[in-house]
């Protein structure tokens, strides 16, 4: 049965300009896709931090490389996340989805080379048994840090690489990896054919924007597709939509 690895940027199912507060009509559309994904195959799902995990993370200066040992600030980061996490639960559940939670501050770790060790048991069992695990960016235990943020790139890179994903989706407001004159680049193979375009992320995103997302893509097995809302349906239909990222 063929495995899809989909992260929902946060940029999609939050307001990232409003704090905690859900895009219902991108988490609608978002969980639609799930919806349908889930009816021919497996599928994980991992959304981003959007106005729960982002302005918290700030709030306590904590990023993927600067760390805390404050646990209310480590709970109070993965409490937004929790809460966001339930909405796409309930959202899923609604559809008919057999989602469940794996929360990331539980399940892994970082080394202190800041590299991820996600054990994969949790997730690959639930897929067994039909199940949907749906992960999310996170606060996490890191060696030698106290807890920094791990992004939902990092998880769908460990996720994808660690289960055989077949493909992967990546799904945030913009239609792809854009050029210099915006218009989406189709396809990547190395850092390089984007490096003039890679700018940061608007809105306060400490885990690196879209040039982080790119390099964490290239250094995958499997393909990676970055697309709008718009390209959801194609993506579902296995089309590729937007920009595809593949690593040589
Ligand atoms: O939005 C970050 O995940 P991302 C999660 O996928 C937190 O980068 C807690 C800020």
């Amino acid at each position: 049965m063929s495995l899809v690895v989909l992260k929902l940027g946060g940029s999609v199912v939050t307001d990232k300009d409003e704090p905690e507060t859900v895009d219902e009509a991108g988490l609608a559309a978002a969980a639609d896709a799930v919806a349908s994904l889930a009816e021919s195959g497996q599928v994980v799902v991992v959304h981003g931090g959007g106005s729960f995990g982002h302005h918290h993370a700030a709030d306590h200066g904590v990023s993927s490389e600067t760390g805390t040992h404050d646990a209310a600030g480590v709970r109070a980061i993965h409490d937004a996340m929790k809460r966001l996490n339930d909405a796409v639960l309930d959202a899923l559940s609604e559809r008919g989805v057999a989602a469940l939670p794996v929360h990331p501050l539980s399940a892994g770790a970082r080394k202190e080379d800041g590299s991820l060790s996600l054990p994969l048991a949790a997730t690959e069992t639930m897929l067994a048994e039909g199940f949907v695990p749906v992960l999310h960016g996170d606060v996490i235990a890191h060696a030698g840090e106290g807890a920094t943020i791990v992004s939902g790139d990092d998880l769908v890179v460990s996720l994808a690489s660690g289960l055989g994903a077949d493909r992967v989706g990546l799904c945030s407001t913009v239609p792809g990896v854009l050029d210099t004159d915006g218009e989406v680049i189709p396809e990547i193979t190395a850092f390089e054919d984007a490096a003039e375009a890679l700018g940061g992320s608007e809105s306060t995103d400490v885990t690196g924007g879209m040039a982080a997302k790119v390099r964490k893509l290239l250094a995958l097995g499997a393909p990676a597709h970055v697309f709008g809302p718009d390209g959801l349906s194609a993506f579902v239909a296995g089309e590729s939509p937007g920009t595809v990222i593949r690593g040589e």
